[in-house]
């Protein structure tokens, strides 16, 4: 979480900022007073819950200083709300300004559609046909960059078909093999080993903009995080584990052995996928204390 505070930070004072549910949007910018076409930088994080930021919620476990600040100093959709409660059809939405059922995709991409019931007709991508905001930009003369998650189909209806001049990292699928680099990923050649995602995504949006800051830009900044898989990197499961256990267990109703429990097989994991992390806190390594 905090990783996505400092990317907000990074992106600092041109930004006014949206943050409703799992989107938080940030509308740009920087006039480019002459010719009245402003720059956009639009960041959405993925599954990110609406109690989960201190602007809409002041008990939240995470911290998310910069993300507050910049819902303090911008302006709060606070009665917008996301097309659908799962991904594809939302960011099908985002992107053509269309409600889900007149895209035909109601349920996100790969989602089961067996039921009792008779599904809707669906779609398994977003059509090249359908306009969508980079398409529309690109029109008006803006240089165009996606980056992270797109999840509307992959090969020939990736970003790329879509309107964007630049793809880092969107293809079909909706979450990713690693958070870590090799990121096991067609569109985004993999960095040093251990590299993180969500850095690694802001970077590439920040070389974007500084290598378009003399014309108008969209930049789609789509993170992965905090979709699953849940990795983290060692400095902040070092920062949670040392200073948190027990406030989280209490945020999270849970006994405090439970969670300890929870966070040793996280930091496990971290030690035989990753072999990042080194110098665990001796109370984080809890699974003998479990509590049922
Ligand atoms: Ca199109």
């Amino acid at each position: 979480m905090r990783d996505l505070t400092e990317m907000f930070l990074r992106f600092g004072n041109c930004v006014r900022v949206v943050a409703r549910g799992m989107l938080l949007g940030c509308l740009a910018l920087q006039a480019h007073a002459a010719a009245r076409r402003p720059n956009v930088v639009f960041i959405l994080a993925d599954d990110l819950g609406y109690m989960d930021i201190g602007a809409n919620n002041p008990q939240t476990f995470y911290e998310t200083p910069n993300i507050n600040r910049l819902a303090a100093q911008g302006l709060r959709f606070t009665d917008g709300y996301a097309a659908c409660p799962v991904c594809s059809p939302t960011r099908a939405s985002i992107m053509t300004g269309k409600y889900p059922a007149r895209l035909h995709l109601t349920n996100f991409i790969g989602g089961g559609k067996a039921g009792k019931l008779k599904p809707a007709p669906f779609v398994g991508h977003l059509v090249l046909e359908e306009v969508t905001i980079a398409e529309a930009l690109k029109e008006a003369g803006y240089a165009t960059g996606f980056f992270g998650k797109w999840h509307l189909g992959g090969g020939e209806s990736q970003p790329e078909h879509q309107g964007f001049d630049v793809n880092m990292g969107g293809n079909g699928s909706g979450f990713p093999p690693s958070y870590f680099s090799p990121y096991k990923n067609s569109m985004l050649p993999d960095g040093p080993d251990g590299e993180y995602l969500t850095d690694r995504l802001t970077d590439e949006a920040i070389k974007f903009i500084e290598s378009h800051k003399d014309k108008p830009f969209l930049v789609y900044l789509s993170h992965y995080a905090v979709h699953n898989p849940q990795q983290a990197k060692a400095v902040e499961c070092h920062f949670f584990a040392g200073l948190k256990n027990e406030e989280a267990a209490a945020v999270m109703g849970i006994p405090f052995g439970t969670y300890r429990r929870k966070l040793a097989l996280g930091l496990a994991w971290l030690r035989t996928k990753s072999g990042l992390l080194g110098g665990v806190p001796d109370d984080a390594s809890g699974a003998d204390h479990e509590t049922p």
